[in-house]
């Protein structure tokens, strides 16, 4: 196995994947997408590569076939220089979310991934529904989830803020760091052992990118001042993988405005396992734990083993689940019947009357 594809953060399952892969094509990570082109890392450097036809195509029937930052790809190195992506390798784990107003097909962040850190700064103070919803983001990925509570040099009692975090958060660790002191920066070190790729989700000016130049000791990434009312100013314009010197992968992500979530609902109970233990106590097997008799989360709520804000946040991404369910349904449903039209369609050119 070759010592950059390692250091780009070369798994077992991938590898084995490579061997399968024609000779004259050469393989790579992509680093970054923008304008139908990807910047894909290789042992021959960094190129540049558009779509193969094949892999438009591919894309013209889903659009999460795309080339995304994190994808194993093989391209193909043509005479005449240019360099097609001509197709990308199965995924192990996908950032998936929801695209807001979009369509009911999800937009993916990044891929390969094994640690997604939910990037907070303490200051402005941290937003638990918002870290929530991350949550059930990053579980339904398929990847370790944790949260990275940095700025610590802001504020007095962070470790009292990560007490509060970690009920949010319940089976993520939840590290508390500065990129600016330097301080907890071994534990969010630690998270590229054994050459792992990290991604780094959460809002604009949380300070992921400070956190990418941290770990890589050099300014790499764009940093800047937020405004004055506090909003982000979205420094970071795309997804970006960054291989370290040191080892190990990150992906820096501009901030994310609308987190929408997926329909499977699996990031959400995995979000939510004090939720989804009391719910498998209740008396029916559907109970809505709204008004059913011998409901253990109301009973839980009650008596204040559940605390109800975290039951309130619950019901809601629940609900949007659910609706993003049913959009998902109704697309099925409308492929399926075009796929119908054009199956008869075919049928009856096929067995047209002879005149
Ligand atoms: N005091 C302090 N400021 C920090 C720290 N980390 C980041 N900042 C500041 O926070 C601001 C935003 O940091 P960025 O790293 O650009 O934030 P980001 O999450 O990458 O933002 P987007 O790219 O817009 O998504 C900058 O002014 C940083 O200097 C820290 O640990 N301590
Ligand atoms: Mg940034
Ligand atoms: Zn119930």
């Amino acid at each position: 196995m070759s010592a950059t594809l390692q250091a780009l953060g070369l798994d077992s399952s991938t590898a084995e994947f490579l061997q399968s892969v024609p000779e004259d094509l050469v393989p790579g990570r992509v680093a970054r997408v923008d304008k139908g082109l990807a910047t894909v890392l290789t042992e021959h450097g960094p190129v540049r590569a558009s779509w193969s036809g094949a892999l438009l195509a591919e894309i013209a029937a889903d659009a999460q076939a795309g080339p995304c930052t994190g994808d194993w790809v093989v391209l193909r190195f043509w005479p005449d220089d240019r360099i097609t992506l001509e197709s990308v390798l199965p995924r192990r784990t996908t950032i998936v979310r929801a695209e807001v107003g979009g369509s009911s097909r999800g937009q993916v962040l990044a891929s390969n991934v094994d640690v997604i850190a939910i990037v907070v700064g303490l200051v402005p103070e941290p937003n638990i529904v918002r870290i929530e919803r991350f949550m059930a983001l990053a579980w339904e990925s398929g990847a370790r989830p944790v949260v990275v509570l940095t700025k610590s040099d802001l504020v007095g009692d962070a470790d009292s803020v990560a007490e509060d975090v970690a009920v949010a958060a319940p089976g993520a660790d939840v590290l508390v760091c500065s990129a600016t002191t330097g301080a907890g920066m071994d534990d969010v070190r630690a998270l590229l052992d054994g050459n792992a790729t990290l991604a780094l989700l959460g809002s604009s000016g949380a300070g992921k990118s400070s956190l990418v130049n941290a770990l890589a000791g050099v300014e790499l990434l764009n940093v800047q001042d937020i405004r004055e009312d506090g909003k982000g100013r979205h420094t970071s314009v795309r997804r970006e993988l960054i291989a370290l010197p040191q080892g190990g992968v990150v992906i820096d992500t501009p901030g994310l405005r609308g987190i929408g979530l997926q329909e499977s609902g699996e990031g959400l109970a995995a979000a939510f396992p004090d939720i989804t233990a009391f719910a498998a106590q209740c008396k029916f097997k559907d109970c809505s734990h709204v008004m059913e008799p011998e409901c253990a989360v109301r009973a839980a709520l009650d008596d204040g083993s559940l605390p109800y804000r975290r039951y309130d946040s619950w019901v809601k991404l629940q609900r949007e689940a659910a609706y993003m369910a049913r959009r998902a349904d109704v697309r099925l449903r409308t492929e399926a019947k075009k796929e119908w039209v054009r199956a008869s369609k075919s049928y009856r050119r096929d067995h047209k009357p002879r005149p």
